[in-house]
């Protein structure tokens, strides 16, 4: 992994190559991986993430004259528009940065001409958040031009914007989960946060010998694909079937009331995944590891059978992670594709990751990627 340092320059760097701009400030917003609760924050539910040390670096300058123009090393096409032009009509990757500038403008925020430059260490489609990290980075770097000390106020206004340009200008109708958390993430914690409620707390990691291992399997997630509005869809049919305002007001037994048996198990693994998070946060606190394995095994089975958003290359990491000794194993994030996050002793890390690389060899997969999500912090920026 690229550390802070390197990020920080190859993006100033980067914006002096693409436009002959010296940066001002450095924007900068963490992917994340989440630990438990999953596709429960668009049903008012609980999630409990982390924020990677992997994190979106966005260099930037302010311009006099209204234009913008964003580059990015992950990209081969550069955005250039002008600051009135901004609106939903924004397409592809410019989506998660132009439309992340329109999206803070219509929410009343001060948004000029500016040159950008992006370069991340968040793997792309991992289903690590690569798009908030982008989202977010953009917003801290628009605020940073306009010198915007960071409050929570402000904080929230980010965490909107990123959700309406995912909504409205990506096509992408996602919870908030990912924004949330890449802009109120705490080093060392995972954040529960309560889509009810809106209120959100750092949990802090009581880890001990025990490391935040992910796995990507490599096999590419897309959240504008269907599957992700279709799960949508049909939780928010189980909700208005059971008449209720969401399916944090279901339990299980009302659940099993539900007469379409797809939107019947769509709902039982909110309802069951929503009552996994805080025995998943005691859990973490207390360091059982065999409670976090009995948790994540549920919850991985859940989204598997009854949630169908697995793929055999996520099962397959998932069982070969709990063979070779990881506490706990799940496939993380939105699904049909991506990662898993598994809990594995500290001095077991090793093993599991060639475990599941010889599994995946055997099985004629493409080879896995690992990383180690020692939890950090939020989203910030700072003078170039
Ligand atoms: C994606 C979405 F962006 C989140 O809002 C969340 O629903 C997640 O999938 C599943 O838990 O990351």
């Amino acid at each position: 992994m690229l550390e802070p340092t390197d990020l920080t320059t190859r993006a100033t760097e980067g914006l002096r190559t693409s436009f002959g701009t010296q940066a001002t400030v450095v924007g900068r917003a963490p992917g994340r991986v989440n630990l438990i609760g999953e596709h429960t924050d668009y049903n008012a539910g609980l999630v409990l993430p982390v924020a990677l040390p992997h994190a979106t670096y966005a260099a930037a300058a302010p311009r006099t004259d209204g234009v913008i123009r964003i580059a990015s090393a992950q990209e081969p096409q550069a955005f250039t528009g002008h600051v009135d032009d901004l609106g939903p009509q924004i397409e592809g990757w410019a989506a998660y940065v132009a439309g992340v500038l329109w999206t803070m403008r219509e929410s009343g925020l001060e948004v000029g001409g500016l040159d950008m430059f992006l370069e991340s260490s968040v793997p792309l489609g991992a289903g690590l958040s690569s798009s908030a990290s982008v989202e977010c980075a953009t917003a801290m770097a628009a605020l940073g031009v306009n010198g915007r000390a960071l409050d929570e106020q402000l904080q929230h206004s980010v965490v909107a914007a990123g959700i309406r340009a995912e909504s409205e200008v990506a096509d992408a109708p996602t919870g908030g989960m990912d924004q949330t958390v890449a802009v109120f993430a705490e080093e060392g914690g995972a954040l529960l946060i309560d889509f009810d409620s809106g209120e959100h707390r750092n949990v802090p990691l009581a880890l001990g010998e025990r490391t935040i291992l992910v796995t990507d399997t490599r096999v590419k997630h897309q959240l504008t694909d269907g599957g992700y509005a279709a799960r949508r869809r049909e939780c928010e049919q189980a909700a208005a079937d059971l008449g209720l305002r969401s399916l944090r007001q279901a339990d299980l037994e009302q659940v099993e009331t539900l007469t379409d048996d797809v939107v019947r198990r769509r709902a039982r693994h909110i309802v069951s995944e929503i009552a996994r998070v805080e025995p998943t946060v005691a859990a973490l606190a207390s360091g059982d590891g065999d409670e976090i394995g009995r948790l994540f095994a549920a919850s991985h089975a859940s989204m598997r059978d009854d949630f169908e958003i697995s793929v055999p290359e996520l099962d397959l990491a998932v069982a070969t992670a709990v063979d070779a000794g990881a506490d706990g194993a799940r496939m993380t994030g939105g699904g049909f594709g991506g990662s898993i996050v598994s809990i594995v002793p500290t001095d077991a890390v090793a093993s599991v990751t060639s475990a599941i690389d010889k599994a995946f060899a055997a099985a004629g997969h493409n080879p896995p990627g690992h990383l180690v999500a020692t939890p950090a912090a939020g989203a910030s920026w700072s003078p170039a």
